[in-house]
């Protein structure tokens, strides 16, 4: 009796462990696979290296369907609860104003700015996130700001 009441409390420890786990990916329409992270807050710097910690990158926004494509997932998975903020990989931390996605170095071409943004408030924001507005627009913002953050696969990877 000990021992199967031992037993079912593993086996229900591991059934939350996995859901735990792998309630944070997710599949958009598009059949592609995102790392979203909610529970725990981080930096920018650190939210690129939870990224990098799971082979993945911070995501890239590099055209309209793709901000549909995850505007789509976020408003499917987080529609009970208040839109998440989450950093994504862009900054302009290597020169004031000039954005760039990380994953490639790429400067931006596509921009899906949120009205009277980036604003660089207190000269002090340059990393970029969304969730603030729910149309998906983007925001920069102080980078030692706590944020979740959204991951994706490397370009390699695709
Ligand atoms: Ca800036
Ligand atoms: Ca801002």
């Amino acid at each position: 009796m000990k021992s199967t009441s031992c037993f079912l409390l593993l086996f229900a420890a591991w059934c939350i462990g996995i859901t735990v786990v792998f309630a944070e990916y997710y599949t958009s329409a598009q059949n592609n696979t995102y790392f979203i992270e909610i529970k725990n807050k981080y930096n920018w710097h650190n939210s690129e290296t939870q990224c990098k910690l799971k082979n993945l990158t911070l995501l890239s926004i590099e055209s309209a369907e793709k901000t549909q494509e995850i505007n789509e997932l976020i408003n499917e998975h987080f529609k009970e609860t208040e839109k998440p903020l989450l950093y994504i990989g862009a900054n302009d931390l290597a020169e004031e104003g000039r954005f760039r996605w990380t994953s490639n170095a790429h400067e931006f071409n596509y921009t899906n700015w949120a009205e009277s943004e980036p604003n660089n408030y207190k000269n002090h924001e340059n990393c970029v996130h969304i969730g603030l507005y729910n149309d998906g627009t983007w925001n920069d913002v102080d980078c030692s700001t706590k944020f979740g953050y959204i991951c994706e696969k490397k370009e390699e990877q695709k």
